[in-house]
């Protein structure tokens, strides 16, 4: 029987490895992680919690807020404030960032989530995460601000998810690997039990949500009907197709055994319309977990990590995954002009 291995011990033996986890940043994944096990707590009592159902707020996103989804966001706020490690956090359930209040000491990090990613899923028990992202606050004295936040992907040193499912998952990256682990509830402690998951470089699996059909452009529709043209078209074989309603779900079977997950730009309005998914705290986390697990992540036309963010919720054209599909949808947008992809 293998000796099971704590997130805290992966943290301080990754760092004897790499040198990348100094102790501010391996006690602030500790309390990102604990925040998750509280969520999943509360995801689990369900109606039983009086925690399903919306409120009367809508988001900045212009969503009706779920309790949940408010209940997640100020399960991280609490869990994050006074620990010393942040100067700021941001979230997809609040317009502006929160600073860290100056009742706290202030920390060099920033801290942002989509506290609970697939909300649509709450109410009919279907699978949901929490997707959070590390960055470094630039060096200056004043008070964090959002054009703090404002750095591309490439600039993360953490991000993770934790799934929310028949088990409860925490899948966490520093920049040297990916690894998962499963939530001991009768210990309450999270143990590996994914080491070092890698995503199959090919697929017979793809997610994108088949209804916006008549508003892809013209590279989106002829990689799908590629695949729905299977073993008799020119791929040469049969592709499965999946559809969760939720990024991590769908990105979690990725991870596991391949697939792409694509939710284009699309014609409904050219100059707004960039999908549904928001670079700083839902695509940039996934595409740094997806690159290090091998695979893939572009806006149709460059790699997502690459953009340089100019506002805090902005969305972004997303196709990520198995590296050899990543690089075929992209090949199809560079050949063609016709579809803006930011
Ligand atoms: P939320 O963070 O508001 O839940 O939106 C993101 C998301 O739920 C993804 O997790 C999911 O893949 C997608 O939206 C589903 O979009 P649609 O309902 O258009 O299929």
């Amino acid at each position: 029987m293998r000796k099971k291995v704590s997130l805290t011990q992966h943290l301080i033996e990754t760092h004897r490895l790499h040198h990348n986890i100094p102790e501010e940043l391996r006690l602030l994944l500790e309390v990102v992680a604990r925040a998750c096990k509280t969520i999943s707590n509360a995801v689990g009592k369900g109606a039983l919690g009086d925690i399903l159902g919306t409120t009367q707020d809508v988001n900045v996103q212009g969503e009706v807020q779920k309790k949940l989804d408010v209940l997640s966001n100020q399960i991280l706020l609490d869990s994050n404030e006074w620990g010393g490690y942040l100067g700021a956090m941001a979230s997809e359930e609040m317009e502006t960032i929160h600073p860290i209040s100056n009742d706290y000491p202030k920390g060099k990090y920033l801290l942002l989530f989509d506290p609970l990613d697939g909300s649509t899923n709450i109410d009919v028990n279907v699978s949901i995460g929490t997707i959070f992202s590390v960055l470094k606050l630039p060096e200056h004295t004043g008070i964090p601000t959002e054009s703090d936040f404002l750095q591309p992907g490439s600039r993360q040193i953490a991000a993770g998810y934790a799934l929310y499912g028949p088990q409860t998952l925490l899948v966490l990256t520093t920049g040297h690997g990916v690894n998962g682990f499963t939530l001991d509830r009768e210990m309450g402690s999270w143990v590996l039990t994914h080491r070092e998951m890698r995503i199959p470089e090919d697929t017979a699996e793809y997610a994108i949500n088949s209804s916006n059909a008549r508003f892809w452009y013209p590279p989106v529709q002829r990689y799908v009907r590629e695949m729905q043209t299977g073993a008799e078209g020119p791929l040469g074989k049969n592709f499965n197709m999946r559809w969760v309603g939720s990024m991590v779900t769908d990105l979690h079977r990725i991870l596991n055994r391949g697939g792409t997950f694509m939710y284009p730009a699309d014609t409904r309005n050219a100059s707004s319309q960039q999908g549904r998914i928001r670079l700083l705290y839902e695509a940039n986390p996934m595409a740094f977990i997806v690159e290090q697990a091998g695979g893939a992540a572009t806006n149709g036309e460059k790699r997502l990590m690459e953009i340089v963010p100019h506002a805090l919720h902005q969305r972004v054209p997303v196709f990520i995954g198995s590296q050899n599909e990543v690089a075929r949808i992209t090949l199809y947008h560079t050949q063609t002009s016709s579809s803006p992809t930011e």
